[in-house]
């Protein structure tokens, strides 16, 4: 399939605003790919289907994880927030027939981060936190931390993460922990 066919894919099973939101991070990955050294097209493959099965009701959600065999364990079964990315993988593999394994792992991955990411699995990660779309509080830090340094922009994300999750009380997964320790040993401040 070429990119336009998978847009064509995710547009019936996503709101219009993460339809766009999708678009953006293509758009945002394929730039930090060309900048950082990955694939520019799997950053675009990977950016347009990273949500692919985020606006899927729940119920479905775990329809879908029990068809392809995903597992989850306790505390992913009470994180609805993780299924998607867990899913998404599954969901390219299983009926978009996509096979590389640095795109599967990319949208596996792109929600919690993990130890030794790639170079292409800290493009997806950044590319969702500064997407066009995205107007948090501190998106244009993160985006100066994106022309920067893709390491730097990623730990300035997983510790945005860590901080928020622990603030509301909300489990952290064990990758995510993973993703902090990993990046903080090797990028020491
Ligand atoms: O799908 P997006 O909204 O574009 O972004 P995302 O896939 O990064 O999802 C962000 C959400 O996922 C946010 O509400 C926090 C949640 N999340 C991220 N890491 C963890 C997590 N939730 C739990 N429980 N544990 C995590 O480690
Ligand atoms: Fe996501
Ligand atoms: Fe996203």
């Amino acid at each position: 399939m070429n990119l336009e066919d998978y847009e064509a894919v995710i547009r019936p099973l996503l709101s219009e605003k993460r339809y766009r939101h999708s678009l953006c991070v293509r758009d945002a990955a394929v730039l930090l790919a060309r900048k950082y050294g990955a694939d520019e097209r799997k950053a675009a493959v990977a950016g347009i289907l990273h949500d692919a099965m985020k606006d899927l009701p729940r119920q479905e959600q775990l329809a879908r994880m029990e068809r392809y065999g995903v597992v989850l364990t306790p505390l992913e079964r009470s994180s609805p927030k993780l299924w998607h990315a867990m899913l998404g993988a599954a969901y390219l593999k299983n009926e978009l027939r996509i096979t590389d394994p640095e795109i599967l792992n990319s949208v596996r991955f792109h929600t919690t981060g993990r130890a030794d990411m790639t170079v292409l699995d800290k493009v997806l990660f950044v590319a969702d936190f500064i997407s066009a779309d995205r107007d948090y509080p501190g998106v244009e830090n993160m985006r100066a931390a994106a022309r920067d340094s893709l390491e730097k922009a990623a730990v300035e994300g997983i510790v945005y993460t860590v901080c928020d999750l622990a603030g509301g009380h909300r489990p952290i997964h064990p990758d995510t922990i993973a993703a902090y320790n990993d990046m903080i040993l090797k990028n020491p401040s």
